[in-house]
């Protein structure tokens, strides 16, 4: 087998093969191209390659969500590494395991008037959770020891118990494009025999004439698919005094949870009386910023973080105990602790609210006029086929979704690390090609899906996604929050108004598409449309910008008791 000639690139090979990282996304250059030559050399991996840097991060980082494995990357200096930045930044706050590789000019030509150079040490530095710069050059039997030690302890953080991005930056010589027949093999690993956790006895006492006495809010952020907590969280929930609310994100749905929290929190007038004492979250970003101000006034006495991911993170100003456990040794662990049955029918209480609305939906929704982005929504959740994995945009689209309960069947995945509106298509491409097995389907607002059109430059647009484009002809969510709202500079400098369709921009990629512009041809077409069977991939459709605002409202007025 051939491979290049550079020993710290074999090296850096090496142990992505001995690390079981097989897919890499390739964007080319020169600076990069002995990592070309031995990722395509060498059957183990299979590579994409995709220009646009910016693009081809997000990219990777669909791959790896999807596959919950470690994703590569690989560039050529300069500024291409800087393109890699905003998803390198989204996976770092998901905790998404991207190994990312840069090549660079070897450290004494930095900042010397070579071309395409940039300071590319510490490039990500507040936001990777390890860097490696080596150097391909003497290659001493001490620089391959450090190479391979520092390399391995990379690849064990990268997918340790507190995942995330991590940097392998490589300074190479020129001549760049030799090649040669692979001999030495130069991996290592560093085992992390991780202890399995649990709750120390002290713990477990303090905490039952609290878990006996309190109102207990347990409030789920993004999670990936996890049937055992779901079984386990119910079970928690059968004890009258718990609530459970998560988001669509959350990916965990039971008849005993509430789903749609902005919706239940539109229904509470007397606030107090629903304030938790006791507050246990886990997982990753949550959408509503209702349940955020909430909770930052009710103050629980306690709060109690599960999880290993930035476990002094004060999201509520109120954290007592971060605990260092996977959610689902936690809430095993607690299931089996000795507590009586509390008479606090706290769930009750929320439920009745989410009830209210829940049933007012239908009736509000069909007074509601013109064709609005809310209708788009209410329409879709009606007809989304099951078991299909459901990418949300961010802006207004990730806060209508949430509107709505989710289909039990689909999961739901949205960037919601940073919520940019940079990189939403190219996740989803990503994801849609690691599980060709799904039908996929992409929600997003006019604004995002230009910011990320070169998402439909990506080779082997898969077949299995379908995208809707939600055209409110500017960024609809200054419409609908308050401040911008009524700003003088509002359509210019935040809803930016434009002019520009998505569709003619797909189709020049070659993507079949159509356009929609009222309410009884979107309810006609869309079942079709979502039909897997269907060849047209993109739908965009024209909504009423001036009456989005509105519509919202009347929904938010109309489904309270
Ligand atoms: C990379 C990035 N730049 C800017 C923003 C700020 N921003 C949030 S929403 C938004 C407008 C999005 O408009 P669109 O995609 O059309 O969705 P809509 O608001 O209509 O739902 C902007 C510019 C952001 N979140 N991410």
């Amino acid at each position: 087998m051939l491979t290049s000639d550079k020993l710290m690139v074999q090296l850096v090979v090496d142990q992505c093969e001995a690390h079981g990282i097989s897919k890499i996304v390739f964007s080319p250059g020169s600076r990069n191209s002995p990592f070309a030559i031995s990722f395509d050399e060498n059957p183990f991996f299979e590579t994409y390659v995709i220009h646009d840097e910016r693009s081809a991060a997000f990219f990777a980082l669909g791959l790896s969500q999807e596959l919950k494995k470690p994703v590569a990357l690989c560039c050529t200096s300069g500024t291409a590494a800087l393109n890699y930045y905003p998803a390198v930044a989204e996976a770092f706050y998901r905790s998404i395991p991207l190994l990312v590789i840069t090549a660079d000019r070897p450290v004494s030509w930095i900042n010397q008037g070579d071309g395409q150079t940039i300071v590319q040490r510490d490039v990500y530095k507040n936001h990777i959770r390890y860097e490696v710069n080596l150097t391909d050059g003497t290659n001493s039997e001490t620089d391959i020891w450090y190479a391979k030690r520092e390399t391995a302890t990379g690849l064990a953080i990268l997918t340790g118990k507190w995942k995330g991005p991590v940097h392998f930056n490589i300074g190479l010589n020129e001549p760049l494009y030799n090649a040669t027949e692979k001999g030495l093999n130069f991996s290592r690993r560093l085992n992390q025999n991780q202890v399995v956790g649990q709750l120390s006895g002290e713990f477990c006492g303090r905490v039952i004439p609290i878990l006996e006495q309190s109102k207990i809010m347990v409030l789920c952020g993004q999670l990936p698919e996890n049937k055992l907590l779901k079984q386990a969280l119910e079970e928690f929930s059968n004890h009258s005094n718990v609530l459970v609310l998560v988001e669509n994100t959350s990916n965990i749905q039971s008849e005993k949870f509430i789903h749609c929290i902005d919706r239940v929190l539109n229904g509470i007038t007397e606030e107090t009386n629903f304030y938790p004492d006791l507050l246990i979250t886990l997982g990753g970003a949550v959408v509503s910023k209702k349940i955020k101000s909430f909770l930052r006034r009710a103050k629980p006495k306690n709060h109690w973080k599960i999880g290993f991911d930035f476990p002094f993170m004060d999201t509520y100003q109120c954290l007592s105990d971060s605990i260092e456990l996977t959610e689902n040794q936690f809430f095993e662990t607690i299931n089996k602790l000795d507590f009586k049955r509390s008479q606090l029918n706290y769930f009750g209480k929320w439920k009745k609210i989410d009830l209210i609305a829940r049933d007012a939906i239908d009736t509000v929704i069909h007074l509601l006029p013109s064709f609005t982005d809310i209708h788009v929504f209410y329409h879709l959740f009606d007809c989304l086929p099951e078991s299909s994995i459901l990418h949300i945009g961010n802006s207004s689209v990730v806060r209508y979704t949430q509107l709505f309960d989710p289909i039990r069947s689909i999961l739901y995945e949205s960037n919601r690390g940073t919520s940019g509106i940079d990189g939403s298509t190219s996740t989803a491409i990503g994801a849609a090609i690691a599980n060709p097995s799904k039908t996929h389907y992409f929600v997003t607002g006019d604004i995002s899906a230009l910011y990320d059109s070169n998402a439909f430059w990506i080779a082997n647009f898969p077949k299995n996604l379908k995208i809707i484009v939600i055209n409110n002809f500017g960024g609809g969510i200054f419409r609908i929050i308050p401040g911008p709202a009524t700003s003088k500079q509002r359509a210019t400098y935040f809803e930016a108004k434009h002019q520009q369709t998505v569709a003619p921009i797909a189709a020049a990629f070659g993507i079949k598409s159509e356009t929609i512009n009222n309410l009884n041809a979107f309810i006609e077409k869309l079942p079709a449309f979502l039909n897997p069977e269907n060849e047209i991939q993109l739908l965009e459709v024209f909504t009423d910008a001036q009456q989005n605002a509105e519509n919202l409202d009347q929904f938010f007025n109309n489904i309270r008791n």
